[in-house]
């Protein structure tokens, strides 16, 4: 058979999170089903910290497996250039009418448009079950594209995940020493509470810091370069934090992280015993890593990201494969919530609460994470939902 092209288009918004699931997904339909992978990139410069072999200043080159195109703003399809068989259109960015009109062209010519897909972001809603893979029509032009919603549930569109994820974290957490990560994580011990922190900009994360400098546990805090880690140096009256810099406050001892690539950020989840993540690209990276995790939501306006939120807590909490005991459970939605409000004058108790049941929530996100991986990942999902529509 011939070998299927597939083109992706992504433009980043803010943050990481577009690129961070386009460029993932690329990689894995590129490595795992044998595709030609075209992904188009509007911002190259906001993709080279989750790849540093990239050179913004390329308009085209090839990075592990995958042709990596810069889309311009004056796109225009590539002369001489057939169409793909599948076009992504990565969390409704919409495509270059030029590419629609050579797709329309192309459903005029041979009675067959591509696979257009439009790649939507995560949730647990149950709507967004309703609508995993139905049709939408254009408009104007002969062509249909076709809802794809990550999820949780067999129904969805599922969840990224590479072929050799669950492997790989199992033979690193087993043979390899702290060391051998770029960023040299701690041996565990010394700290008894290792922690990364990936958020947004957070009105609760002061007080929280606060909170561990002041506890009886110590707290070693690992924090990636980025937003979090301003917020953090300025809550702990440091004009700035650059990695290695590392800061005692109390039973707090704060380590900056360089942002590291894509891959070398699974270790470190691995590594901690919480992991704070955020968006979508990161949070399901967490729950892969098995391990108690707090989620920051991509905040949206008027509030819209909360029925998010509480639909994942119903469906984590509610899982057939939960051991939680009924106390467990309603610590971790109240500093989940917390963590997603801006209130901030009550996290030092529920993170008091919380941590209580760090055991409980360990056990729980093993087996949650067990249970979700027996689900058909998103890739593959998507790979047959195309193939039925070629
Ligand atoms: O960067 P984000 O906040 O992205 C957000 C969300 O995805 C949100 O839903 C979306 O609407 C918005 O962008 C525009 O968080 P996210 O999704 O976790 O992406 C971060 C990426 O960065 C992820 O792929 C992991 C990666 N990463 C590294 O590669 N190295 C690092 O050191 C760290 C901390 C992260």
């Amino acid at each position: 058979m011939k070998q299927r092209r597939w083109d992706i288009f992504c433009k980043v918004i803010d943050n990481y999170g577009d690129i961070g699931v386009c460029w993932r997904l690329a990689r894995q339909l590129a490595a795992e089903h044998g595709l030609t992978v075209r992904l188009w990139v509007d911002d190259l410069a906001s993709f080279q910290p989750l790849c540093p072999a990239l050179d913004p200043a390329l308009s085209c080159q090839s990075l592990q497996g995958v042709d990596i195109h810069h889309w311009p703003a004056d796109f225009t399809v590539p002369r001489h250039d057939g169409m793909a068989d599948v076009v992504i259109e990565a969390f409704a960015c919409d495509l270059p009418s030029d590419y629609l009109i050579a797709m329309a062209a192309t459903r005029t010519r041979t009675g067959k448009q591509p696979v257009w897909i439009n790649l939507e972001y995560l949730s647990a809603e149950a709507w967004t079950q309703g609508c995993h893979g139905l049709p939408s029509p254009h408009p104007q032009l002969p062509l249909t594209k076709y809802f794809f919603f990550p999820g949780f549930d067999v129904r969805s569109g599922g969840l990224l995940r590479e072929a050799r994820l669950r492997i790989e974290r199992d033979a690193w957490l087993h043979t390899r020493p702290p060391a051998s990560h770029p960023v040299n994580l701690p041996a565990r011990p010394p700290a008894p509470l290792t922690i990364s922190l990936f958020c947004y900009e957070n009105p609760c994360l002061p007080a929280l810091l606060q909170a561990w400098a002041g506890g009886d546990r110590p707290v070693h805090c690992l924090v990636p370069q980025g937003r979090a880690l301003v917020q953090a140096a300025a809550a702990l009256g440091q004009p700035e934090l650059q990695p290695p810099d590392r800061l005692h406050c109390g039973s707090l001892s704060l380590q900056a992280l360089p942002f590291v690539r894509q891959e070398d950020y699974d270790p470190l989840l691995w590594r901690c015993d919480v992991n704070f993540v955020r968006g979508e690209d990161s949070f399901v990276r967490a729950l892969w890593a098995g391990r108690p995790l707090v989620w920051q939501l991509y905040p949206q306006e008027g509030d819209a990201h909360l029925p998010k939120l509480q639909a994942f807590l119903d469906h984590y909490l509610s899982a057939p494969e939960t051991t939680l005991p009924a106390p467990a459970a309603a610590a971790l939605r109240r500093f989940w919530q917390l963590w997603n409000s801006a209130t901030h004058e009550s996290i030092a108790t529920a993170w008091q609460e919380y941590a209580a049941c760090l055991p409980d929530y360990a056990v729980h996100a093993g087996n949650w994470e067990k249970q979700q991986a027996n689900q058909t990942d998103l890739a593959s999902k998507l790979v047959f939902f195309c193939e039925k529509l070629l």
